[in-house]
Parts: C-alpha cells; sequence; structure tokens
C-alpha cells in the first residue's frame, strides 16, 4: 500500500485547547503523524511518497471561498493585533443571532469556528493546504488504479464543514479526495468515518446528495463531542435522503457492539455499490485513548481493516484522530496491513 505524506504537518503545533475550564496541552500534535510515519517505515507497508501541489482548486470545491480565504489570513490578521499567541475564538452565534461576517479578527474566528480546541497558528495554513494535498494526492492514486492507499493526514479534517472550522479540522481531507474521486470519472462515493467522533463536517458538506454515502459510528452525541450532529435519525435530505448512516454508541461500548455497527455499515456501503471508499481513519476508538471511551484493542485493528477490505472496492485510508500517542502508530498500521493484504 502506497502512503502519502508530507512533513508540512509540523507547522501546525498549537499550545493549547479549551478543555475542563482550562488551556490544555493540544491532543493534536506533531508527534501524532510522525509516529504514525515511524510505524508505516517499520511494517514495510510499502512506499511514502510526498504529495503534489493542486492548488486551491478542488479545496473550493467543497469549501466555501470566503472560508478558504480566511483560513489563508486568519493568522496575519491576529499577529496584526499585537498577538503572538495561537488565535482561538471566544463566543459565537447561536439560536436568534445574525449570521454576518464580522470586520475584527476576534469576530471572524468566532464566524469560521464552532470550538475553542482548534487554535490557529504562524504555520496553520501551510500544514492544513499540505494535509489537503496529501489527500487529493491519495485520490489521485486511486483513481490512477491503486486499489488501496493511506493519506497519512495531519491536521484532521472531518469535523470542517464547508466554512467552519473545528475539532482541530480546517480543511476536510476526506471531503476534499472524495469530490476528487467523483470529479475524476467516479459516480458513487462512500465514505467510511470510523473515527470515535461523529465526523460532523463531512456528513453536512454531503447531506444533500445521493452521490457520497456517509456512514459514521461514533460517541452518542447525548453524552460526546461534537454534541450537536451524529444522531440516528439523521439520514440525509432531499435527493440526499437515505444516504446518510449514523450509528451512535455509548460510552463504555464493547469492541462487539462495536463491530456489529462496522457490519451494518459495511452492508449499506456494499448496497450502495460506490466506486471508491474514503474511509475516515480515527483511532481513537482505542481503549487506551485520552479523549474518547470506547473499548478496541490493538489486535482488533486487524479486523478493521480486513472487513473494509472486504468490500473488494479500492481504498482510500486518511488518517483523522488518535491521541494514545504510544499506540497510534501499532493501531493505524494494523488497520493497513489487515486491509492490503486482504486485497492483495
Ligand atoms: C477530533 B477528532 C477533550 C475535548 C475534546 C475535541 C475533540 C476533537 C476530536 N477534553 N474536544 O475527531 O479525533
Ligand atoms: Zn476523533
Amino acid at each position: 500500500m502506497l502512503t502519502v505524506y508530507s512533513n508540512d504537518h509540523r507547522l501546525h503545533h498549537g499550545k493549547g485547547e479549551l478543555s475542563e475550564g482550562e488551556l490544555k496541552p493540544c491532543y493534536e500534535c506533531p508527534e501524532r503523524a510522525d509516529l504514525v510515519l515511524a510505524a508505516v517505515l517499520r511494517s514495510k507497508l510499502g512506499d511514502v511518497i510526498a504529495p503534489d501541489d493542486f492548488g486551491l482548486d478542488p479545496v473550493r470545491r467543497v469549501h466555501n471561498a470566503r472560508y478558504v480565504e480566511f483560513l489563508q489570513q486568519a493568522w496575519d490578521l491576529w499577529a496584526a493585533e499585537g498577538r503572538d499567541c495561537d488565535a482561538l475564538p471566544i463566543n459565537w452565534a447561536v439560536r436568534g443571532m445574525r449570521q454576518i461576517e464580522p470586520e475584527h479578527i476576534d469576530g471572524k474566528l468566532s464566524y469560521f469556528s464552532f470550538d475553542a480546541g482548534t487554535p490557529i497558528t504562524a504555520g496553520t495554513w501551510t500544514a492544513v493546504a499540505a494535509a489537503a494535498n496529501v489527500a487529493l494526492t491519495g485520490a489521485a492514486k486511486v483513481h490512477g488504479g491503486d486499489g488501496c492507499v493511506f493519506a497519512l493526514c495531519r491536521p484532521p479534517g472531518h469535523h470542517a464543514a464547508a466554512d467552519y472550522l473545528g475539532g482541530y479540522c480546517f480543511l476536510n481531507n476526506a471531503a476534499i479526495a472524495s469530490q476528487y474521486l467523483l470529479d475524476h470519472g467516479a459516480s458513487r462515493i462512500a465514505v467510511l468515518d470510523i473515527d470515535y467522533h461523529h465526523g460532523n463536517g463531512t456528513q453536512s458538506i454531503f447531506y444533500e446528495r445521493n452521490d457520497v454515502l456517509f456512514v459514521s459510528i461514533h460517541g452518542d452525541p447525548l453524552q460526546e463531542y461534537p454534541y450537536f450532529l451524529g444522531h440516528a435519525d439523521e439520514r440525509g435530505a432531499g435527493p440526499g435522503e437515505g444516504y446518510n448512516a449514523n450509528f451512535p454508541l455509548r460510552w463504555q461500548s464493547s469492541s462487539s457492539e462495536w463491530f456489529n455497527a462496522l457490519d451494518a455499515g459495511l452492508k449499506l456501503i456494499a448496497g450502495y455499490a460506490p466506486d471508491s471508499v474514503v474511509i475516515s481513519l480515527g483511532v481513537d476508538t482505542y481503549i487506551d485513548d485520552p479523549i474518547s471511551q470506547f473499548r478496541l484493542e490493538s489486535e482488533d485493528y486487524f479486523r478493521v481493516g480486513s472487513r473494509i477490505a472486504g468490500l473488494d472496492i479500492p481504498m482510500l485510508f486518511v488518517l483523522e484522530g488518535g491521541y494514545a500517542i504510544d499506540d497510534i502508530g501499532t493501531n493505524a498500521v494494523n488497520v493497513l496491513i489487515s486491509a492490503a493484504g486482504t486485497a492483495d
């Protein structure tokens, strides 16, 4: 299996996220991708290549142009206020408030975000653009005939919607890759989101469309972040009705409950008969994950890979979450090794 990777992810290194009433060190840190890369190299999964530059047109197929421009300018606007700490928003336009983009950077940050856990730093845009190029390069390889590709992306993407950031995510790498495949001849793409958290961004981007089936297994939003999307009754709207499937599971759900949901999700995907499947691969379903409440063990991830490969269609794995630093490499590579082994 080919891996696509760029060192530019290291340019995004936030200091703190607002959590439990204080600014805590960011869980989403450069070591994550470095350790996944080290495990890929150790495992001899296959070649590791650098991404090509696709420019911003394929990004704008998914994200609002004004939002993309904001991401490019945010750090400079923040620094122009004389600030050298990370940029974070502090308030949001909830029920009844107006959706008008403010002039001041503090207001813009709020307008284009939904949480205070996603700091912008001097190097964030470069890292974010590189992650999108990693995903796009992976998509181009799948389009070119590779059966199984790993886009080793950081920062992650599945919480980012068309025009807002949050949940450590800025550009939705998996959605951008999916749209690229559709724009290059695919008629149907399935996105299987197995990160512990609901992929609210990906869901919202494709909610009214029937050319992307979105399937997600995640912590029940009644208990878990992102709290305001991911319920089982969200099934898509308009032409997209029936093309969105959520499997919320309660905290401490067992591995066997999780695999039952995976089987149900894979059955929906097989019935949809997509040209390819894009997997939002988070390994924060791990029992030792510091911010998550599922119970998968390292050995379980082999079965995750082989079950997905059973679809017998081209697969693009896009890295999302996973915060148990010591085991993130093993867990991600266990999925990939078994997917590659089953597919060959
Ligand atoms: C990103 B991805 C911890 C709060 C966590 C944000 C979680 C973002 C997860 N005290 N809040 O889906 O792995
Ligand atoms: Zn997650």
